[in-house]
């Protein structure tokens, strides 16, 4: 077995010996499911039941937030939470500034309800991460609704301030994928009377069509031209939510098993939404041997038991409107293009620069550091695989998605790897290093 110690200084020591992945796993609840369904619960009339919860850090922040606006949620569990709602346009004045933590999802998400709670004020921060983290791409359009938001930075940056005003629906053409705007937009619009229309370059992740469907908004979409479009004022009412295992969650696991010789895992009840499995066609075409068993559709959400085998992975070249539908993660591909024959070429993922860390920079300095031969570019990550990667001490930059990735990468390389910072871990998947622990 590889030895696998949490030390008193956050940090994860991995000292691999090639033992291989078996056996069946069951990985947290979607992350982005998660914040939607405490979301959507707190704003529908009456009761909203949800199973499958992720409870980590960033699921908890919003049920903070939701909290001190009023909703009453129930102790966050995976196996049962209710959430009594306050309807459309009923949160409460908090007597305190909310705090979004490290999660971006619940900011930006949030701004756009609070935006249209008429005559209310909010001001709402979080850690240094996010106040780093741009907000103009949902403050801009929220503007053009009518919305009064101050912030630092021409508004740019949290701590953000908002006044609630009566809202009116825009046409927008978001000059970025980004799910995050769009539901902002969207949950701004449930409150106004009239068509919001919200127009993507390349889709991204659709939990909040669903979902507000789901809950009873009249809401449509049109997949070959990247719109949605939303009649409001809307009324939800409240759901039975159940949320499937979160495939970025699964993704480590996927590259874990398919990069140690030897390995076959099971990855039961898994999201396989088509806007988030663009890491299956990947890791498909990389050469990969994954497999989706029991496919069904669970609330609204397609599912899938996922196996994985290992398997010679060789480089590939990604971009364009892939790029959304695996945007966070790129930094476990990158892991799975360092262990794989030939060149690995990631393009179009800017955006990269400004998630929980700048995980293009992050991504290539870690690896780099373990002896991989790897190109920061603009937009995008150059890969040169099979060079035999050595422990060493490496940096999460308090991310979670580059504490995972490295140990993953830690678990197939010679010596020990030292990953401080580790416990950022913990804001999407806080069992994460118990787990590796028991099966590596
Ligand atoms: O919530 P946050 O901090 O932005 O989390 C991340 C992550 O890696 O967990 C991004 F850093 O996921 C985003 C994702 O990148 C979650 C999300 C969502 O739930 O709507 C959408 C994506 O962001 P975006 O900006 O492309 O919409």
């Amino acid at each position: 077995m590889a030895v696998i110690q949490i030390t008193s200084d956050d940090t994860w020591q991995i000292q691999a010996d090639g033992h291989p992945l078996r056996g069946s796993l069951q990985v947290p609840g979607d992350k982005s499911i998660s914040h939607r369904a405490l979301m959507l619960g707190a704003i529908a009339e009456g009761t909203t039941h949800i199973e499958g919860l992720l409870v980590g850090e960033d699921t908890c922040s919003t049920a903070a937030c939701f909290r001190a606006l009023g909703a009453e949620i129930s102790h966050l569990n995976p196996t049962a939470v209710t959430v009594q709602g306050l309807g459309i346009g009923h949160l409460q004045e908090p007597g305190d500034v909310l705090n979004a933590g490290n999660s971006g999802t619940t900011m930006r998400l949030l701004l756009g309800v609070l935006a249209a709670q008429t005559g209310r004020f909010f001001a709402i921060t979080g850690d240094a991460s996010l106040r780093s983290r741009p907000m103009a791409r949902v403050v801009t359009p929220l503007l053009q609704m009518g919305a009064q938001i101050w912030g630092r930075q021409h508004h740019s940056r949290a701590p953000l301030a908002v006044l609630g005003q009566p809202l009116e629906p825009i046409t927008y053409y978001s000059p970025i994928a980004s799910a995050q705007v769009k539901s902002a937009l969207l949950l701004a619009a449930l409150h106004t009377e009239g068509t919001t229309i919200i127009r993507e370059p390349h889709r991204s992740r659709d939990h909040s069509e669903r979902m507000l469907q789901a809950f009873g908004a009249c809401l449509s979409v049109d997949e070959a031209t990247c719109t949605v479009s939303l009649e409001g004022p809307a009324v939800l009412k409240g759901q039975k939510v159940i949320v499937p295992g979160d495939i970025s969650s699964a993704a480590f696991w996927l590259v874990a098993a398919s990069i140690i010789p030897n390995s076959e895992l099971v990855l039961t009840n898994v999201g396989v939404n088509p806007t988030r499995t663009g890491i299956l066609d990947v890791l498909g075409a990389m050469g990969a041997e994954i497999t989706l068993e029991n496919e069904r559709l669970v609330t609204g959400e397609p599912v899938a038991d996922l196996r994985v085998r290992s398997a010679t992975l060789k480089g590939i070249r990604i971009g364009g409107e892939l790029i959304p539908r695996l945007i966070d993660e790129i930094p476990i591909l990158a892991v799975a293009a360092a262990f794989a024959e030939g060149v690995t070429e990631i393009r179009d993922a800017a955006e990269l620069r400004v998630k929980e860390s700048d995980r293009l920079k992050a991504v290539a300095t870690e690896l780099q550091k373990m002896g991989a031969k790897v190109t920061e570019l603009k937009d995008g990550l150059d890969i040169q695989g099979g060079v035999p990667l050595q422990g060493t001490h490496l940096e999460t930059y308090g991310d979670h998605r580059m504490a995972m990735s490295l140990a993953i990468a830690a678990l197939n390389a010679q010596g020990t790897s030292h990953i401080h910072n580790a416990r950022a871990a913990a804001v999407s998947y806080p069992e994460f290093v118990t787990t590796l622990q028991q099966i590596a």
